[in-house]
């Protein structure tokens, strides 16, 4: 039986779809969660937005225990948090990092991410788009882990 897949999104994505717009797009992370229910097409989906670090570390947690993968957003934290990035270090599955922006081509401060070498893969650039791959590919990462079990 297969367990779900945690998209973790960070600080401020709760304002999706009026936050500068012309970096994150126009589509609110309500319509994000339901593309990406449309990607699963079935597989068990947690999708889940906090401003909170403590909150994000306690669903890595939940999903150390609970969970198949995890496809996470950090947004700011993606630059600062260390903790998220220990708890991330945990998992024993497949884990994406996932950024609407390309983070590589804006200022400085946005290039050097703590989550990226503790992560399978980094998906940047895509808008929200980059969302409904992710899951795409996360689920055949998960297919391809249970056949190599
Ligand atoms: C979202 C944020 O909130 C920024 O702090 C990151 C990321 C980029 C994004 O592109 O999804 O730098």
């Amino acid at each position: 039986m297969s367990k779900p897949i945690y998209i973790l999104n960070g600080p401020n994505l709760n304002r999706l779809g009026t936050r500068e717009p012309d970096i994150y797009g126009r589509t609110t992370l309500t319509e994000v969660e339901a593309m990406c229910r449309d990607a699963a097409s079935g597989q068990d989906i947690i999708f889940r937005q906090s401003n909170r670090e403590y909150e994000i570390i306690d669903w890595v947690h939940e999903a150390i225990d609970e969970g198949d993968g995890i496809i996470i957003n950090p947004a700011a934290f993606t630059f600062t948090s260390m903790a998220i990035m220990d708890a991330l270090k945990m998992f024993p599955g497949p884990i994406i990092e996932l950024h609407i922006s390309n983070i590589h081509r804006r200022e400085p401060i946005y290039h050097k991410s703590y989550m990226s070498p503790v992560v399978t893969a980094v998906v940047a650039g895509l808008g929200t788009e980059g969302y409904p791959i992710a899951v795409r590919a996360m689920i055949n990462m998960i297919a391809k882990a249970a056949t190599n079990a």
